[in-house]
């Protein structure tokens, strides 16, 4: 039975590589941060579940900004692999918390290294890089051989994490690996990444809870995965016989404008953009009402929850209304104007190879927060 340490469990991808390595007959031993409410959200079906918590999932608190407290994990855990998945990882907030999101994405990874160093711990490391490393992109795709240009203070820090994987790699012969992930979403995307923000804020909007969904650049691409698949292939990293660096992408590119209007076509609704720049607005310019009525249905059985009416939903949705707005305030000082990944090395080596696609995706996490809010209302 091997055991792995993950930081950050309690994030979206923690929680998938949580479930796939107690899958896979794994102790997962997570790293969990104090806070002033509960965080354990994403993990609160592993962690209720007496046949886990304590025989197979062990939670432990602790700080990728802690020196001896991850020595102390580490003496205390022994683990065979280790995730390193902590991070400040939100390119937009890095402008405002630079020094921070230094210190934890930065500085964490190698402070993670140094204890493996210092414990002399036989142990395996897959360190949360990043497509964010490519910024300004130099070549189209990218690749694990395409130059570097990072756009932001995440991008700058998960570059120094990167290099002193290499680093440690190359002069203490650790086994040490990057997974270079292109964006990867789910229904548990923290809210404020823009997927999230959409999905969540179309569900909102049809049953009346919010008026308009305010977002920055509607043009940036991206090349969106869906989540388990990605932490699936961290997984294969550490399984191989050589530590290596590795692209995990789906080879396909789409901008948030997309995204916004796929999402809102699986509720049934065309939108129409007018105006440009802040002054741009998407406006309602059909409903199909009867589509709608059917993905209720089939939520509900045939029952519409809390007293949701017909008229309302027509009224929340009405042919000629701005649900869509743009915002400066989510401009980025320097932004990535496109990313798209090539995975071949991934698929070659690791024969790991994505399925779920960008249309895909959308309709799973549309689908996840409709039904949400229209069964617990928030
Ligand atoms: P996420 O949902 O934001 O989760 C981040 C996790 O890190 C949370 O568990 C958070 O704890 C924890 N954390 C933050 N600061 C910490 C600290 N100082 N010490 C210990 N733990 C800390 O991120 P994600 O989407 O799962 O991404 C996982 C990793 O992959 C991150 O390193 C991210 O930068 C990287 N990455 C993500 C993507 C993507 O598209 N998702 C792509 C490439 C790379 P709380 O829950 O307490 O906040
Ligand atoms: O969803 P995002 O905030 O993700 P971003 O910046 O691509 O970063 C994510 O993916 C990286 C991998 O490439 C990870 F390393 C990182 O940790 C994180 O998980 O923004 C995506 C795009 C950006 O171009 C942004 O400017 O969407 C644009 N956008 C437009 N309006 C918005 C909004 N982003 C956010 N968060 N909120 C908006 O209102």
């Amino acid at each position: 039975m091997k055991t792995a340490l993950i930081t950050g469990i309690t994030g979206q991808d923690g929680s998938y590589l949580t479930e796939i390595l107690l899958e896979k007959g794994y102790i997962v031993h997570g790293i969990i941060r104090r806070s002033s409410s509960f965080n354990t959200g994403r993990i609160d079906h592993l962690y209720n579940n007496p046949e886990l918590l304590n025989k197979k999932l062990f939670l432990h608190y602790g700080d990728v900004t802690d020196t001896s407290n991850l020595n102390r994990l580490l003496e205390k855990t022994h683990p065979e692999e280790i995730y390193n998945l902590a991070a400040q990882s939100h390119v937009k907030v890095s402008f405002e918390l630079p020094e921070y999101t230094t210190e934890v994405d930065a500085v964490g990874t190698l402070r993670f290294l140094d204890a493996i160093r210092e414990t002399e711990i036989k142990t395996k490391f897959y360190q949360a890089s990043t497509s964010e490393l490519y910024g300004k992109v130099q070549e189209v795709p990218q690749n694990e051989t395409t130059p570097f240009y990072p756009r932001s203070p995440y991008g700058v820090a998960k570059i120094y994490g990167y290099w002193i994987v290499i680093n440690y790699r190359e002069a203490y012969n650790l086994f040490a690996c990057n997974g270079i992930l292109f964006n990867h979403e789910s229904p548990r995307r923290g809210e404020t990444f823009v997927t999230r923000k959409i999905t969540r804020a179309a569900a909102r909007i049809s049953f009346g809870l919010q008026d308009i969904l305010y977002l920055g650049n509607l043009d940036a691409k991206r090349d969106w995965g869906y989540a388990p698949e990605f932490c699936e292939g961290m997984w294969l990293m550490l399984q191989q016989e050589k530590p290596e660096d590795y692209v995990l992408a789906t080879g396909e590119t789409h901008s948030v404008r997309e995204f916004v209007e796929l999402t809102f076509k699986w509720l049934g609704v065309s939108l129409e953009w007018k105006g440009k720049g802040v002054n741009e607005k998407g406006i309602i310019s059909s409903f199909d009402i009867d589509r709608f009525i059917s993905l209720m249905d089939s939520v509900s059985e045939k029952k519409l929850t809390r007293g949701i009416k017909k008229e309302d939903i027509l009224n929340n949705l009405k042919i000629g209304k701005e649900i869509v707005g743009v915002s400066a305030t989510y401009f980025r000082p320097t932004e990535v104007d496109l990313l798209i990944g090539d995975a071949s090395k991934a698929k070659k080596k690791l024969g790991w190879e994505p399925k779920v696609k960008f249309h895909q995706l959308v309709e799973i996490m549309i689908e996840a927060d409709f039904k949400k809010i229209l069964t617990r209302g928030f």
